[in-house]
């Protein structure tokens, strides 16, 4: 493994989820492994899970950890070739990224869509330039358009909880009063087919995902239809890809519900924190027995120490 932006970089993803699960049977077998070595996390963005998450894996690994937010810590980073940096940007990211190279062994980053200029966020500019300039292996920490860290947690947890060898994966949109990017519903698309599950993805008209994600997949605009029998129920917002980054208000009963997860076959809800209470999601669901999202942040650790694994075996 090169380095971990999405689930391409996964040569066999059985490999990686056994690991992940033999890591969370017993998370201190590889504590030599990273000895001397260093994670530098840097974040474009707020975190709670994927920052702690992955310190704690790195630190069973016996790596050091380093952490820094870039936004409210750094200078203001210039991504454009050629300008005359007389702006407000004061360090170009060939430096950005080579210097932070100089210090650690792997890099994590975490760099949100913009939500305004569609075609830089699904090309991920950021995380790519930062990637061609870095000279050592990067971990998407979040990137413009995919979670893969996220993604590979939520596998993990299906797998656990899963009673049949096909279980119906719901993906649900959910409402939100502010516009949220699309990487975690794109990432788990991804990581969905990938395995072995029946998914059906739900929205209301206007809030298609991107087609090259969802592409010959069972999309409904009837969100009852969707959760009939579903084993797992994975709610999440996303902002229109159409109409690039916009919210669009009116569907909030589309909120995950008690009575909705009656329609569900005893289905387990799913979702990738933080959420809203009662917009996204019931109190009586979140705080009741078919919640898993705890199970879904604990596992982050896994996730993120069979990565980091995998990347220190080929340094
Ligand atoms: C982010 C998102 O939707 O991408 C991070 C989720 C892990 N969520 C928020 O900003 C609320
Ligand atoms: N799920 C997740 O990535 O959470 P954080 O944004 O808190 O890291």
């Amino acid at each position: 493994m090169k380095g971990f932006t999405s689930i391409q970089d996964v040569a066999r993803l059985e490999d990686l989820l056994s690991l992940a699960r033999s890591m969370k049977a017993d998370p201190h077998q590889f504590t030599m492994l990273g000895r001397g070595k260093t994670l530098c996390m840097l974040f474009f963005n707020p975190s709670l899970r994927t920052r702690l998450s992955t310190q704690k894996a790195a630190q069973l690994l016996g790596m050091h950890v380093m952490v820094m937010n870039l936004n409210s810590d750094g200078w203001n980073i210039e991504l454009e070739d050629g300008t005359t940096m007389n702006g407000s940007s004061k360090e170009h990211i060939k430096e950005a990224a080579g210097v932070v190279s100089r210090y650690c062994d792997i890099i994590g980053l975490r760099t949100f869509a913009s939500l305004d200029d569609r075609d830089k966020d699904y090309e991920e500019v950021l995380m790519n330039k930062f990637i061609a300039h870095a000279t050592v292996p990067v971990i998407s920490l979040e990137s413009a358009t995919l979670h893969p860290l996220q993604s590979l947690a939520d596998l993990m947890t299906i797998r656990e909880q899963a009673r049949t060898h096909r279980p119906k994966v719901v993906l649900t949109w959910a409402p939100h009063p502010k516009a949220l990017p699309q990487a975690v519903a794109n990432s788990f698309v991804q990581w969905m087919r990938a395995s072995e599950v029946d998914l059906v993805i739900t929205h209301p008209p206007g809030l298609e995902l991107a087609p090259r994600f969802v592409e010959g997949l069972k999309v409904t605009h009837c969100q009852e239809e969707a959760l009939e029998g579903a084993d797992f129920v994975y709610a999440k917002n996303w902002s229109s890809y159409t109409d690039y980054g916009k919210s669009v208000a009116g569907w909030e009963d589309w909120m995950i519900t008690e009575e909705k997860m009656t329609m569900t076959h005893n289905g387990k809800f799913m979702h990738c924190l933080p959420v809203r209470r009662n917009v996204v999601v019931s109190d009586a669901v979140l705080d009741g027995p078919q919640s898993i999202v705890l199970e879904q942040a604990h596992n982050r650790v896994y996730a993120a120490q069979a990565v980091l694994k995998m990347l220190l075996d080929e340094a």
